[in-house]
C-alpha cells in the first residue's frame, strides 16, 4: 500500500533521499508513475506553494523541496517515455536586458514546472529580440518577464511594444513580476498579469488558461 502523503511529506520537508527512497518503493509496487507525480510529489510541491505564499516557509526551504521533488521526478521521469506527460501549459520566461538576478525568475520556473507547466527558461539579460525568438521557436501560451530594478523594468515595456511590431502580442499571454513591479505597472505596460511571488504566478498561469 503505497502512502502518497508520506511522498509529499517528504517533499515538503526537502527530504531528497527519502522522496527517492518513498518514489522507488511506490514503482516497485506497480503505481502508475502519473498518479506518483500528481499525489505525490507535485501534491508536495502544492503545499510548499501555498506555504511560501503565506509566509511559512522561505527561499532556502522551498528550493530544498524543489530539489526533493526534482530527485523523485528523474526517477519516475523515465517511465513516461511512451506516455505523453500531461502539461498544464507551456511558459517561457526570462530576465529582462541589463538585469542579472534570477534567483526569483528560477524559483517562479520551478514552482511552475513543479505544478506541471512545461517551461523554458532563457536566462538573463535579455533583450526583446530574444524573446521573440524563443516565442517563434517554442510557441508558449505564456511568456514571462522578470525584473528586480527599477532601471530594468521599462524593458519589460520595450519588450511588449516589440511583440506587437512582430505580430505576436495575440499568441502569448504576458505576465510580469519582480520586486519594483506592480499591478498598476503591468496595467500600464498592457500586461497580462502581475504576480507578486512565484505561488501567485503559478496561480495566474492557471487562471489565465482556463
Ligand atoms: Co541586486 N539589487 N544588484 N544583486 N539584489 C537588489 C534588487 C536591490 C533592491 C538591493 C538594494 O539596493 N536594496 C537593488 C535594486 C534597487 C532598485 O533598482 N530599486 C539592487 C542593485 C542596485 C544591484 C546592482 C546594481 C548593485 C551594483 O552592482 N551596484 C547590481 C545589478 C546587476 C544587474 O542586474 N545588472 C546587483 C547585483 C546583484 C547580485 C549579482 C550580487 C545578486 C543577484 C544574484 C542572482 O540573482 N543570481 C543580487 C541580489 C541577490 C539582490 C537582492 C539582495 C536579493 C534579490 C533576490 O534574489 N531576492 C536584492 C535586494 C532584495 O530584493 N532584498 C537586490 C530573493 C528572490 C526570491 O526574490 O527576486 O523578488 P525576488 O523574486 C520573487 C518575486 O519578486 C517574484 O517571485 C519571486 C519569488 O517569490 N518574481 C516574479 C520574481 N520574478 C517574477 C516573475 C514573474 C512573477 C513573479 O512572472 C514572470
Amino acid at each position: 500500500m503505497v502512502n502518497f502523503a508520506e511522498i509529499s511529506g517528504a517533499v515538503i520537508a526537502g527530504q531528497e533521499a527519502r522522496v527517492k527512497e518513498l518514489t522507488r518503493g511506490a514503482i516497485d509496487s506497480g503505481v502508475d508513475p502519473l498518479v506518483i507525480i500528481n499525489e505525490g510529489l507535485i501534491a508536495g510541491m502544492t503545499v510548499v506553494g501555498t506555504r511560501f505564499k503565506a509566509g511559512q516557509m522561505f527561499v532556502p526551504e522551498v528550493l530544498m523541496s524543489a530539489r526533493a521533488m526534482n530527485g523523485g521526478m528523474e526517477l519516475v521521469k523515465p517511465l513516461l517515455v511512451d506516455k505523453e506527460v500531461p502539461s498544464a501549459g507551456k511558459v517561457v520566461i526570462g530576465t529582462v536586458k541589463g538585469d542579472l538576478h534570477d534567483i526569483g525568475k528560477n524559483l517562479v520556473a520551478m514552482m511552475l514546472e513543479s505544478a506541471g507547466f512545461t517551461v523554458v527558461n532563457l536566462g538573463v539579460d535579455l533583450a526583446p529580440e530574444k524573446f521573440v525568438q524563443a516565442i517563434q521557436q517554442h510557441q508558449p501560451q505564456i511568456m514571462g518577464m522578470s525584473a528586480l530594478l527599477t532601471t530594468t523594468m521599462l524593458g519589460m515595456k520595450d519588450t511588449i511594444e516589440v511583440l506587437k511590431e512582430e505580430g505576436l502580442r495575440d499568441q502569448v499571454k504576458v505576465i510580469i513580476g519582480g520586486a519594483p513591479i506592480s499591478q498598476d505597472f503591468a496595467n500600464e505596460i498592457g500586461a497580462d498579469g502581475f504576480a507578486p511571488d512565484a505561488a501567485s504566478a503559478v496561480e495566474l498561469c492557471k487562471q489565465l488558461l482556463a
